[in-house]
């Protein structure tokens, strides 16, 4: 399978999040990548290049223009102030409560933490210096693993980072900035005229692709994520979202448990991918997230390697045409073995797990 990759990524250079007012060591960090980067060059069977430079009219179909200049201009606008803090991180937040009964805000040029807050979910995604240049080379990491899908390649795997399913309309956060899957579904559905499917199995409900195709229903978006009762993003991922207007029926949250099993998920899948059965067109864009992994730092389901094999075998049974988007996932030392997994079983080769070089639990040794 071929796999779409850019070191821009390594950027993105953050050192730590801010998690209810407290720093802590950032989960979302460059050794992710890196490390699927290393399993899958040593499985041999997944061939890397580089992206193509798509521009910015593909990301202007998905997001505010201003959205798009806020991520260009915040780190330079930091400098420019004086604030010589390490990240732009908001202080302050463009709350629905704040002119309830009233004229939504416009974005006003201001101060730069002020400004942070009028497009930011959250304090846990910060940006740096090469955050912007790192994260549009997410996006087109994204374009073209879904170009090769559409001039004949069955299964492409586009390693983005940052990831994207938390990024809205004009909204950035959950360690996300442009919304990559988003992106390329929507310039699928434009270059083919067919309907695309969204199956999000990242850990996280994807929030931002909730939102842009909420009423569209020419995409379907599938996801199995975390209850929002009790796990991020907290005010969307509701089993009671379906969509509204043309997109109606459209969208499908199957939220899960804390502790989720193997039985419980696969079955989750089964629903997921019944539902997309059952629309036309013949691309799947996956999110796909490791995060579900027993041992994730900030997850609580229970899922093992194996698993992820089974899930892109079935996946990959529907006989569409995939391109598989990575999210999240944060512990690092299962990261490759769990893409090569998931990889492997989209292309129909068998699990044949190695053991992960650096994951010495038990001291067992590669
Ligand atoms: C793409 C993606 O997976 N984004 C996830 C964003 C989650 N942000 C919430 C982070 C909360 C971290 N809590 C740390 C608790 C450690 N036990
Ligand atoms: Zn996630």
């Amino acid at each position: 399978m071929r796999v779409v990759y850019t070191p821009a990524h390594l950027g993105h250079d953050i050192t730590h999040e801010t998690v209810m007012g407290v720093q802590i060591p950032a989960n979302e960090v460059a050794e992710r990548a890196e490390r699927i980067r290393s399993v899958l060059e040593a499985d041999g069977g997944f061939p890397f290049e580089l992206p193509a430079d798509h521009g910015e009219a593909p990301i202007l179909a998905v997001h505010e223009p201003g959205l798009l200049r806020f991520l260009a201009e915040a780190y330079a606008q930091m400098r420019a102030e004086g604030v010589m803090r390490p990240a732009v991180i908001a202080e302050a937040f463009n709350v629905r409560a704040l002119t309830e009964g009233m004229p939504a805000p416009a974005e006003r040029p201001g101060a730069i933490s002020g400004r942070t807050g009028f497009w930011a979910l959250d304090t846990s995604t910060p940006i740096v210096a090469g955050s912007y240049t790192a994260a549009r080379a997410a996006v087109d990491v994204a374009l073209s693993a879904a170009d090769l899908v559409l001039s004949g390649e069955r299964a492409v795997y586009g390693l983005c980072r940052p990831p994207g399913h938390h990024a809205a309309r004009s909204m950035y956060g959950g360690y996300c900035f442009f919304n990559n899957a988003a992106i390329a579904a929507e310039s699928i559905v434009r270059e083919t005229g067919e309907s695309v499917a969204i199956l999000d199995v990242d850990y996280h409900h994807g929030n931002g692709t909730e939102q842009i195709f909420w009423r569209r229903g020419d995409v379907l978006y599938a996801s199995i994520h975390a209850d929002p009762a009790r796990q991020y993003p907290y005010y969307l991922g509701w089993a009671d979202e379906t969509g509204e207007g043309s997109g109606a029926g459209a969208n499908l949250n199957i939220p899960m448990p804390a502790g989720t099993t193997t039985e419980q998920y696969l079955a989750a899948v089964d629903r997921a991918l019944d539902a997309i059965s059952a629309t036309t067109g013949s691309v799947i864009v996956v999110s796909l997230g490791f995060d579900t992994y027993g041992h994730d730092p900030i997850g609580d389901f229970a899922l093992t390697t194996d698993v992820y094999h089974e899930v892109g075998r079935r996946v990959a049974a529907l006989g569409r045409r995939l391109v598989i988007l990575q999210e999240g996932g944060y512990h690092r030392p299962s990261l490759g073995a769990n893409a090569r997994a998931w990889l492997r079983g989209a292309e129909g080769r068998s699990y044949d797990p190695v053991p992960a070089a650096g994951f010495t639990a038990g001291g067992a040794t590669g």
